[in-house]
């Protein structure tokens, strides 16, 4: 009778355990970890294009998953981006078509429906729309922009002021969750989200000699005068020599400013300066003065004999010196979540996606900041590691969006989209599966106009050859180019009679897209309306 009860005591535990065995092929749903920093060009990831910097960790991304050339985003703004990343929708659906506009609260967030899923969810970093998260368990934001030193950060309950550098203490906020707060037992939803390298681009101590010292290539068009395209481009506020703060962003002392009888760019444009550093601890002014205290003082010397040109230069390397010094800790964070999930066998069932909330100019076009339809600012980065779901170091050069993110995690994780969510779930991509893949143009609408850079309002298509957009509101100006023959997007074609069947059909195709996506004049005029009130 033992003998009996035993053998089916064993012939019980194999069977269980072959049920368990089972279970594991079925997989549990993954986890998911959106990294997003805020203004990361693609040209700064060396997964790219190495000629700026290397960024190992975030390349690992790439080489252990898939990296896409061609995301790009609806709106290339912060808080637009984001709200449309959080809600699957466009702009003029969501209502923030800008910074300033509000968010629909009404509209559902993916989050929440992970977290009504059973996932747990968290968010760390800097979120930027406007609003609390919704569905977040536990989440750290910085209100609005943010600082660089010594943060303050808004909480589930209430607000606390944490002493370091933003982009590390973000990190150790995110890795102490991983480490000591998340449930084990259930998978999650974790964001993990960068301030850096956002303006006034401040390094951490660690990077400033480093990156000080440091000379980049400088982009074919830094000298670019604007010919061959419309008035926007021409009327653009964000030009490096003319634009930039010359002790906000270049980081000359404001009294340096005064010897040398260099005026102010903007009306911020020394408090930009004084108020970053005002919330610098002792220490931590000493630092910055040690390395900048020796830049302003060679500065002081070559200024007076400088002529344009040599301004303008000099001004482009301490825009790259200080914003690539940003990204050296935003990749070294990176780093160490990476190696920690190794270190746990997280990796498994764990899908990583790395972004950014637009792109930016890096002097190309004589620039900074983004807004634009053009390649620079309207495409961003985005790499996905999906182990033994996309294939390592493969890559995709589909038009996905950031539209698309809330369907493809909502997908990934088993759980039904709502209807209507606007993108399309990138799943099958990272399967290596582009059968079903048939967009062939995306919609694109900026709207933040007349606002600081005092980009024009414009809509557009971009499909693989070629780009139509319609700058309105004070002007009334069409602009084609062919992406093949002229990737810098130097001249418009529009006008030109060897495009007319072009121009034909994308103006179709971009009147078929505002249908599809539920946007139209009627639309465009009253956010007009509705500006300023
Ligand atoms: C700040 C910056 C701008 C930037 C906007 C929007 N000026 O106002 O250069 O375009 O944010 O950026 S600053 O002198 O205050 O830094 S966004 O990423 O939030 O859209
Ligand atoms: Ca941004």
């Amino acid at each position: 009778m033992r003998t009996i009860a035993l053998l089916s005591f064993v012939v019980l535990a194999f069977l269980l355990s072959g049920c368990s065995s089972g279970k594991k092929n079925q997989k549990s749903p993954p986890n998911i970890i959106f990294i997003m920093s805020d203004d990361h060009a693609y040209q700064a990831i060396s997964a790219y294009s190495d000629h700026l910097i290397q960024t190992p960790n975030i390349d690992r991304i790439a080489s252990e998953g898939m990296l896409f050339s061609n995301a790009c985003v609806t709106n290339s703004i912060c808080a637009p981006s984001r709200a449309t990343i959080l809600t699957g929708k466009h702009c003029h659906l969501h209502g923030k078509i800008d910074n300033h506009f509000p968010f629909d609260t009404t509209q559902v967030t993916f989050p929440q429906l992970f977290q009504e899923a059973g996932y747990q969810t968290a968010m760390f970093g800097k979120l930027h729309f406007g609003n609390n998260p919704k569905g977040i368990d536990e989440f750290k934001i910085l209100p609005g922009q943010g600082q660089y030193y010594n943060p303050d950060f808004i909480t589930n309950d209430g607000k606390v002021r944490i002493e370091g550098y933003t982009t590390d203490v973000i990190t150790e906020l995110t890795m102490d969750w991983m480490k000591n707060r998340r449930d084990t037992e259930k998978p999650f939803l974790l964001f993990y989200l960068h301030k850096a390298p956002h303006r006034n681009w401040l390094p951490a101590e660690r990077h400033y000699r480093e990156y000080i010292n440091k000379t980049f290539p400088e982009p074919a068009t830094l000298f670019d005068d604007y010919s061959g395209r419309g008035s926007a481009a021409k009327e653009a506020e964000m030009n490096i020599l003319v634009h930039q703060n010359w002790a906000g962003d270049s980081k000359l002392y404001p009294e340096v400013m005064d010897e040398l009888g260099i005026e102010p760019v903007s009306s911020w444009d020394k408090g930009a300066m004084i108020n970053a550093l005002k919330r610098f601890t002792d220490e931590q002014r000493e630092a910055w003065n040690e390395v900048y205290g020796p830049m302003n003082e060679e500065f002081k010397k070559i200024y007076p004999t400088m002529t344009e040109k040599e301004k303008m230069r000099w001004r482009y390397q301490r825009y790259m010196q200080d914003y690539l010094g940003c990204i050296a800790s935003v990749d070294e964070g990176v780093g160490t979540l990476l190696d920690y999930l190794d270190e746990e066998g997280l990796n498994e069932n764990t899908i990583i996606v790395y972004t950014s909330d637009q792109g930016f100019y890096l002097g190309e076009h004589g620039w900074f900041d983004k807004r634009f339809i053009y390649d620079e600012s309207f495409k961003t980065p985005l790499l996905v590691r999906w182990p033994g779901v996309t294939e390592a170091g493969s890559t995709s050069d589909q038009m996905v969006q950031n539209l698309d993110f809330a369907q493809t995690f909502l997908d990934a994780a088993g759980i039904k989209a709502p209807e209507d969510m606007q993108g399309e779930s990138i799943v099958p991509l990272l399967k290596g599966d582009d059968a079903q893949w048939d967009r062939d143009a995306v919609y694109y609408h900026y709207y933040e106009y007349p606002s600081e850079h005092m980009v024009k309002r414009h809509y557009g298509i971009v499909t693989r050859e070629y780009k139509l957009a319609h700058f309105y509101y004070d002007v009334d100006e069409w602009e084609l180019y062919d992406r093949m023959k002229d990737p810098m997007e130097l001249k418009n074609e529009y006008d030109n009679p060897g495009y007319a069947e072009v121009v034909a059909e994308l103006h179709e195709k971009l009147a078929e897209l505002r249908v599809k996506y539920l946007d139209s004049e009627e639309l465009d005029q009253q956010f007009i309306d509705m500006y300023g009130q």
